[in-house]
């Protein structure tokens, strides 16, 4: 905000209208605070203006504080003195008037007002936990006072947003408006009818309704494996807990004190940098953001499989009609069967009423063949991952789908160049690689060729962003950027059994570590042969490709994973839980003793830094040869597209914690030991010897 101040105060009648005006969303940035308190004062000392209301312009109330500003060294102000003290204490009635988003210290003004009114369609939240810090005013003193403990308690730890309908039920909305209303208007009218009720309805006068002294360790006990080693859910619990045994200013002395304990810790640091690297993603350095985005309204699947059915259904989940085929009746009822099941299991669980399964369901049209979805605006091919399966595919929906449709690919790996090639309008085609399953996880590789245009680029980011998906771009490279920089950690937990590890220690690291699911555990569950079948591809092009004997060997005895009840690990019928097997273990001996390898014991943080650091110079080199970005798009990938701990920022954040030096000295050494496939990038050498972050890592221009 140049110049204009962020927040004004005008006369409207009686009513005087304090109004913040700091885009796009109102955070507390620099002056928006502090003009509210002067703008406040202003007011209460002028006998014309009665009563007050505060209200947001543009699209939203106010949405927290300015998170950019954590972490620097922000003045602090005691507590007494903070704007929501102030607004407390007005000795004219505040009017607090929401819509769009009143989170964070935005609803925490909103509590401290004397009243709330809000449009259905807001949304009122206290975030904070997400970014790794706790509410900071007040609000985990006075939301348990305006809603009881239990509802308090489950807002502030979870960080949702409620809806303001939601929001009225609970007691933090006062007035909930018709959609249509003028929100000033109403406001303003609200303020004359209650311009004379005293005292004021000041929350923080009101005592905490504790249904039962159970809730807080209830609370730690089932946030336990989600909110492993992490500090700021439990400072959540803490400061609620305060607020149920403190007065009110005790209280938020004791919120203060956790606040600054973690407003810079690395967690914080963290989530922070992940927030922002969500949004950067975006971003097409070399694409203008003006780039015309071609128009859609419906989208078509070729392929009914696990993938196909996924993606058909993040379009249903979005409210856009899709058509999908599949070779045979039978694999499209098939897939459609699965759909069905798939939905039937969310509602089950209930997260989906039976009304919106009905309503996703009849978004999605099976139809006989290509000459029914030659009218869609883009078709996305999802079918078996072989290129002289993909290629005849491309050519058809070449010849059959209307002029200005985008053929987008769902491959994996495979070369986005050769699919284009295959068709008339390459400018028009480009991947767009989901990840399983791909109506659950958000990240949407979105793969530039070299024929792909701007349009068809900017297009497959919208669409991706329009199915609720973090759309990142990649270049065509074998593997893209996601699974390319992913595929040295999967070749180094194999390589580490051969020295000696069991599946089921890597899978503890991995988990203690963060990650919801071992590696082991996840290919047991997403199939071995999958893996077997791509290795068999790349040691057919590339004899010197590593190849992985233990892990051949149990897909060759039949050991596909779950689905075959034993994998890496052993199952009990219709259980999921891995057991370690025996067998296994004599397998990983016999074939190590074959390869001659001397076998030895590793510490976790070993197994940890062999898998991880892999990666990371792999990402290195990727950066260098230009297909991604930044490297906070490759912290996006391994965000959404892996289940890296998002409390640790992803990949390269990680690293950073390490140091570049350190990382580099470790790959040199074990480049020494094993061989090139540690040698380390260049990039990467550059780093250390500059003393750059990885953060601050620069990609050479994009490269398709
Ligand atoms: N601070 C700084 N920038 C913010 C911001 C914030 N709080 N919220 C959004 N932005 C930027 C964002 O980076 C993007 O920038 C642009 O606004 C549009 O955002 C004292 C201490 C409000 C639901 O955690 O959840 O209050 O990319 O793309 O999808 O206790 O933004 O355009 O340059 O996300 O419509 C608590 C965080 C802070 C809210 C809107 N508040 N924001 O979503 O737009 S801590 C939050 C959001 C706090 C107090 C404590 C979302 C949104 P650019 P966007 P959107």
């Amino acid at each position: 905000m140049s110049g204009a101040t962020p927040v004004s105060l005008e006369r409207q009648g009686d009513v005087g209208v304090i109004t913040v005006n700091y885009p796009p969303v109102n955070a507390l940035g620099p002056g928006v605070a502090e003009g509210i308190k002067d703008r406040l004062a202003r007011a209460n000392i002028d006998p014309a203006i009665k009563a007050i209301v505060l209200i947001g312009a543009g699209r939203s109330f106010i949405a927290g504080a300015d998170i950019r500003g954590f972490g620097t060294n922000r003045q602090r102000l005691p507590l007494g003195q903070r704007v929501y003290d102030t607004l407390d204490a007005s000795s004219k009635p505040v009017i607090a008037a929401i819509h769009g988003y009143a989170l964070g210290g935005g609803l925490e003004i909103a509590l401290a007002c004397h009243y709330r009114m809000a449009l259905p369609s807001a949304k009122v939240g206290l975030p904070e936990v997400l970014i790794g810090i706790l509410p900071g005013g007040g609000g985990t003193q006075r939301l348990p006072r305006l809603i009881g403990a239990k509802a308090a308690l489950e807002m502030i730890v979870t960080g949702r947003h409620v809806p303001a309908t939601e929001a009225k039920r609970l007691g933090i909305i006062d007035e909930l408006l018709p959609e249509t209303a003028d929100l000033l208007e109403s406001a303003i009218a609200f303020a004359m009818r209650i311009v004379d009720v005293r005292p004021l309805p000041r929350v923080r006068n009101r005592s905490v309704r504790l249904e039962d002294r159970g809730i807080f360790e209830a609370m730690r006990k089932s946030i336990a494996r989600r909110a492993r080693n992490q500090k700021a859910p439990y400072a959540c619990i803490g400061a609620v807990e305060a607020a149920c045994a403190l007065p009110f200013d005790e209280g938020c002395q004791c919120e203060a004190n956790l606040f600054k304990e973690l407003e810079d810790s690395p967690e914080a640091r963290a989530l922070r940098y992940a927030f922002f690297i969500e949004r950067e993603v975006a971003r097409l350095p070399d694409i203008p953001a003006n780039t015309p985005v071609r128009d859609f309204s419906n989208a078509a699947v070729v392929g009914a499989g696990t993938m196909g059915g996924g993606i058909a259904m993040s379009f249903a989940d979005f409210g856009l009609p899709v058509k999908i085929i599949d070779a045979t009746p039978e694999a499209l009822e098939r897939g459609m069967q699965r759909i069905r099941d798939n939905y039937a299991t969310s509602v089950r669980r209930g997260s989906l009423s039976e009304d919106q399964m009905q309503r996703r369901l009849a978004r999605i049209e099976p139809v006989a063949g290509y000459e029914d979805i030659a009218d869609c605006d883009l078709v996305i091919e999802a079918v078996f991952e072989e290129m002289d399966v993909k290629k005849p595919v491309f050519a058809k929906l070449d010849e059959v789908m209307k002029p200005g449709a985008l053929l987008f690919s769902n491959t994996s790996a495979l070369d986005i160049d050769q699919l284009a090639e295959m068709t008339r309008r390459p400018k028009d085609v480009a991947g767009t690689h989901f990840f399983s399953p791909a109506n659950v996880m958000k990240l949407l590789e979105v793969v530039r060729s070299k024929h792909s245009s701007p349009e068809t680029l900017a297009t497959a980011m919208q669409m991706g962003r329009r199915i609720g998906k973090l759309s990142a771009m990649a270049g065509n490279t074998d593997g893209f950027v996601a699974n390319r920089s992913r595929a040295p950690f999967n070749t180094e937990m194999v390589i580490l059994l051969e020295e000696g590890c069991l599946p089921e220690q890597v899978d503890k690291v991995m988990v203690d570590f963060g990650y919801p699911m071992g590696p082991f555990a996840v290919g047991d569950l997403a199939g071995l042969d999958i893996g077997y079948a791509s290795r068999k591809r790349r040691a057919a092009e590339n004899p010197n490709f590593r190849k992985q004997p233990i892990a051949d060997r149990l897909v060759e005895m039949g050991r596909h994973g779950q689905k075959t009840g034993a994998g890496w690990y052993r199952y009990e019928k219709g259980d999921r839980t891995p057991h370690p097997d025996p067998e296994v273990a004599a397998i990983i001996k016999e074939v190590a003793t074959g390869l001659g390898i001397a076998q030895r014991t590793f510490t976790d943080e070993a197994v940890l830094r062999r898998l991880l650091f892999s990666s990371v110079n792999e990402a290195c080199k990727i950066l260098e040869e230009g297909k991604a970005y930044r490297p906070g798009d490759v912290d996006v990938m391994w965000l959404h597209g892996f289940g890296f701990p998002r409390y640790r920022g992803g990949l390269f954040f990680w690293a950073d914690t390490i140091g570049v030096r350190e990382v580099y000295n470790q790959i040199a050494a074990w480049h020494q030991q094993y061989g090139d496939r540690w040698a380390p990038s260049r990039l990467l050498r550059d780093l250390a010897e500059s003393g750059t972050s990885f953060r601050e890592a620069r990609a050479a221009p994009f490269a398709a």
